[in-house]
């Protein structure tokens, strides 16, 4: 019999108040910091190395925290109400019903989509504790939104942010590339688990493979997050490989890891989390949102030339013509930034240096361009 969602809360509080002690003990968090050549300081790197995330604290402040929070509940408001659904709970088309990928994915409340199945390309083993909802829940919940950059501009505004453009040619090199871009949205007492799971499909048996191979996510915290309802991660599995996550959770009676810490936050906090690490999230019995901005970024050695396995399976070749072409996402997002932020010194991105023109964030680009820039993700 599942608990209810009231009896999980009070079932999982030890292990969540005992990782939080874990957490807030790691040393991997703080504001970002560069050394004077441009780099990241060698605090920060050894930390992030060790234990394969970084809360880098107040990083978005309260005017781009206002627009981000305005536009994401606004688009939660023009969801469809399924998966199936192009209209929204008022009748009207959803937001992005016309793009060629659908933006939105529901599920169950409280629910686990993937764990235990073969979906995802196998790569979430264990399944997570179910509870059942209090109350009158709805039957589907917005889980992740995909494709911000083309439906929610102040998304594309924070993908331009200087400090963290800075961060990702740090960890990936000048000429880092694009990766995806989701937001993860867990609603008090709804939002549903994201089964244990290292992201990568494709470099694993590389020679040349090492803890940096698959990139990095930011994850931008709108409201802060907690152990209730915040991603968690066993620190260090970013350097092991293929992890048997099986191993990790058997003998302790449930899915829940003694060695994994979650990421404890406040609103403008941005997390970068190593995509090797392995992560995941428990269902949200608590009475706290948590919305992740999530973007990540590639060293190009990684991507230009790959065969790339996707989640669904299929194989796609990524060539440097559709490397560039998605990399001109970032030049967009900073000149969107700008517009918006006028004051602000943007990030001078190497690989499109003086192509500036060419990208600037625009009615002709925003056809041209953005809309459907996902097609050409970059996943590995
Ligand atoms: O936000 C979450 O709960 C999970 C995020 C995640 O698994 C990812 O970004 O890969």
């Amino acid at each position: 019999m599942s608990l209810t969602a009231r009896q999980h809360a009070a079932d999982i509080a030890e292990y969540l108040n005992m990782g939080t002690r874990n957490a807030l003990s790691l040393g991997n968090r703080g504001p970002i910091r560069f050394t004077e050549e441009g780099g990241l300081e060698p605090e920060i790197v050894e930390a992030y190395g060790r234990c394969g995330f970084y809360v880098f604290t107040g990083v978005v402040l309260e005017e781009e925290l206002e627009d981000l929070r305005a536009e994401i509940s606004d688009a939660l408001d023009r969801a469809p109400t399924t998966n199936k659904s192009t209209v929204d709970k008022h009748g009207n088309p959803a937001l992005g019903s016309d793009l060629t990928i659908q933006p939105f994915l529901l599920g169950k409340p409280l629910g686990d989509p993937v764990g235990g199945t073969g979906r995802n390309a196998g790569r979430h083993p264990i399944k997570m504790n179910v509870p059942e909802p209090e109350g009158d829940a709805p039957d589907q919940v917005v889980q992740i939104i995909f494709g911000t950059l083309h439906i929610l501009d102040a998304c594309l505004r924070l993908y331009g942010h200087p400090k963290l453009l800075q961060v990702a040619e740090a960890i990936n090199g000048p000429d880092f590339t694009p990766f995806n871009e989701a937001v993860f949205v867990k609603q008090p007492g709804l939002g549903a688990s994201v089964a244990w799971h290292q992201d990568p499909t494709t470099h694993w048996e590389s020679p040349e493979w090492d803890e940096g191979t698959h990139g990095f996510n930011f994850m931008a915290q709108l409201y802060g997050c907690t152990a209730a309802n915040g991603v968690w991660v066993v620190p260090g599995t970013h350097r092991q490989g293929k992890v048997d996550i099986n191993e990790l959770t058997e003998g302790h009676g449930s899915e829940r890891i003694p060695a994994a810490v979650p990421m404890i936050c406040d609103p403008g906090d941005v997390v970068m989390c190593n995509r090797q690490a392995v992560h995941g999230s428990f269902a949200n019995t608590s009475p706290d949102w948590r919305v992740s901005v999530g973007f990540g970024f590639h060293r190009r050695s990684s991507i230009v030339g790959a065969d790339a396995k996707l989640l669904n399976g299929d194989v796609v070749h990524y060539d440097e013509q559709r490397v560039n072409e998605r990399s001109r996402m970032i030049a967009i997002g900073i000149d969107a930034r700008q517009q918006r932020f006028p004051d602000e010194v943007p990030y001078q991105y190497q690989p499109l240096a003086g192509q500036e023109d060419r990208n600037r964030f625009n009615e002709a680009n925003r056809h041209a361009v953005v809309r459907n820039y996902n097609l050409r993700d970059l996943h590995i």
